[in-house]
């Protein structure tokens, strides 16, 4: 590793949090909400089609379809290659000296044998890797170098390579459609797994490449939870959409979703109160949420994202399942990755639902957040730098 980097308690207390860079556009001007109209209110408690919704969505989409511009070309977010493989290392840093520590502990340049080999698995498994993870690892071990002497590193190796198998089929860019105008990204996951942190991070990535943000404070429970999204919201010079706390959340996403359409923004990211995936009635209110996103655009939202707190280890599975049968998760990103040593959850995860890994948050600053790259992430998470 040639360059030094931040230590892991530097990146905790916040050091990632830089200015934006000066090259970063004007904010849009501020967004100051009037309460949603009391019919539009009634709609969403009601769940129906209301006669002037309707004419009111059919308003707003001639005057879109007026000033529409050619699309722009699709537009992965961008990667920031100088020091990534140190940023993730350190990042996953408590991951991988579990697993490597372990991994030495037991092969001690003696011949590979079965005991070694369970060994090996319960290491992973430790790790969340899963079980079916743990076999595939052993599996491939005892096939190529049973009985002969076997190096800690050569284990790490192997690991890294069928991590890198299993991760390389979900490692996919999160790519703002072209022509989609806004593109509404929803987040979506259990109480304080990193939403609005995620937010503002993807806020100061999309600021960077220059779009036009609006976030939504779709977390109308808590008064200090739209505050937090506002300061996200001044931090990256993204104007952000709030209703008073305590409203209803579809009310405010539908004002969010308009407004983001008549001022021309080019990306809506909406916050949601954290809930757990087995409160039905949550969910249901998840599920109203997105039906009043269609009701302005049926195409939106056209990313829903479920942050998954790495360090809650196996409970993440159920979690994809729930809000991805409930929710329609196009995507994952896993946070906290730095403060646990469970990161080969996201290996198990990968495994079991081959759904799309955008980035991974490894430090609560601004700039904590890696576009998920498979080999990468594999290499640092068993160790092989
Ligand atoms: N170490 C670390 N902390 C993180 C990361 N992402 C978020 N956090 C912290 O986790 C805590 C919860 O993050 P939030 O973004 O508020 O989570 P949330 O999902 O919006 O929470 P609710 O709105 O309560 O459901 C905060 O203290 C964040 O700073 C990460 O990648 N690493
Ligand atoms: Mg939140």
């Amino acid at each position: 590793m040639a360059e030094k980097k931040p230590g892991l308690l530097e990146r905790l207390l916040g050091g990632g949090q830089k200015p934006l860079a000066p090259e970063t556009p004007p904010p849009l001007p501020p967004v100051d909400v009037p309460p949603a109209p009391a019919e539009v209110i009634a709609e969403h408690a009601l769940a129906g089609p209301p006669e002037a919704t309707v004419d009111y969505i059919e308003e707003v989409e001639a005057e879109v379809e007026e000033e529409t511009e050619p699309p722009p070309a699709p537009a992965p977010l961008p990667e920031r290659k100088q020091g990534w493989f140190q940023r993730l290392a350190s990042g996953l840093k408590r991951s991988s000296d579990q697993l490597s520590g372990g991994i030495a502990s037991v092969f001690t340049k003696k011949k590979l044998d079965e005991a070694m080999l369970e060994e090996l698995e319960d290491l992973l498994i430790q790790s969340d890797f899963g079980l079916e993870m743990a076999a595939i690892v052993a599996g491939q071990l005892r096939r190529d170098r049973f009985d002969r002497d076997i190096t800690a590193d050569e284990v790490r190796a192997v690991l890294a390579g069928e991590v890198r198998k299993v991760l390389e089929p979900v490692a996919k860019p999160l790519v703002i459609g072209p022509g989609i105008r806004p593109f509404v990204i929803l987040t979506v996951g259990v109480n304080g797994s990193g939403k609005t942190t995620t937010i503002g991070k993807l806020s100061s990535l999309l600021r960077a490449q220059g779009k036009k943000v609006m976030l939504a404070a779709g977390d109308t429970f808590r008064a200090a939870a739209i505050e937090q999204l506002q300061v996200w919201g001044e931090r990256t010079g993204a104007p952000v959409v709030t209703g008073p706390a305590g409203s209803d959340a579809s009310g405010l996403v539908f004002e969010a979703v308009t407004r983001a359409r008549e001022e021309g923004a080019d990306v809506l990211i909406i916050d949601t109160a954290g809930r757990l995936h087995n409160r039905d009635e949550l969910m249901s209110e998840l599920e109203k949420i997105i039906r009043v996103i269609k009701k302005v655009d049926a195409t939106a939202p056209h990313a829903t994202l479920l942050t998954l707190d790495a360090t809650t280890g196996q409970n993440a599975l159920n979690q994809v399942e729930i809000f991805g049968k409930r929710a329609g998760v196009t995507g994952l990103v896993m946070t906290k990755l730095d403060g646990t040593a469970r990161g080969g959850i996201l290996v198990a995860i990968a495994q079991k639902f081959g759904l799309p890994v955008h980035f991974i948050g490894v430090g609560e600053g601004v700039d904590n957040i890696e576009t998920f790259a498979a080999a990468d992430f594999a290499a640092a998470i068993a160790g092989k730098h």
